[in-house]
């Protein structure tokens, strides 16, 4: 049964669904792929999609290569805060920062990079990780009418949820639609974005 579709004031954000972030990519969310459908189904009932790609130039500050001595998964403090480091991932041009081909989003109307200054991460499609560089997709959503949000992708406690507080600070009404996310969780990281979407007002639902 086909339902609802949502009003032209609504987006979605397909938050990174990118080969390197799917099994057997250099960042692998666990059951990462199990989002595909999700998103796939999700996408047919919304006329404005907006997609996200992690973008990151080689020798990237969040990687752990970047850093002597530093293994992935640990954490360092960089001027804008902490860090997580990550194996390298979602380099410029490779096929590991490609968009995965299991999306069947034609109709997508954005693509927004991020995490593409080399001295800067970028979780939030909306600002760089220092809160204040933006990425533009504020000044979008409001020139073509968008104020509803929803978001779903990789992963649920770093770019989905940065990208949800973001949009819920920006005056956008949020809600994560839980079944088409999957989280990393690396250091009780899902449990702190689970409160920090709370505290911020965004919506968490487990489906649609
Ligand atoms: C992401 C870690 C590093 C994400 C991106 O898409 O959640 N996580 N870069
Ligand atoms: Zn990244």
């Amino acid at each position: 049964m086909q339902r609802e579709m949502r009003n032209d004031s609504s987006v979605l954000i397909v938050v990174d669904v990118q080969n390197d972030f799917l099994p057997g990519g250099r960042l692998a969310v666990p059951d990462g792929d199990a989002v595909l459908p999700v998103v796939n189904a999700l996408g047919t009932r919304f006329e404005n999609v907006v997609l996200t790609q992690d973008w990151h130039t080689p020798g990237h500050v969040s990687f752990a290569s970047s850093h002597a001595g530093k293994a992935p998964f640990e954490t360092i403090v960089l001027g804008y805060g902490s860090q997580v480091l990550w194996p390298d991932h979602c380099v410029q041009g490779t096929e590991g920062a490609a968009l995965s081909a299991g999306l069947a989003l034609p109709h997508a109307q954005l693509v927004v990079r991020k995490g593409f200054h080399p001295a800067i991460d970028s979780y939030s499609a909306f600002f760089e990780a220092d809160h204040a560089t933006p990425t533009g997709l504020t000044g979008y959503l409001r020139e073509r009418g968008l104020s509803e949000v929803f978001v779903v992708g990789l992963a649920t406690d770093f770019c989905v949820a940065w990208t949800a507080i973001d949009a819920r600070r920006q005056g956008f009404a949020t809600t994560v639609i839980e079944e088409g996310c999957r989280a990393i969780d690396t250091g009780g990281s899902l449990a702190a974005a689970r409160s920090a979407m709370a505290e911020a007002g965004v919506q968490v639902v487990p489906r649609l």
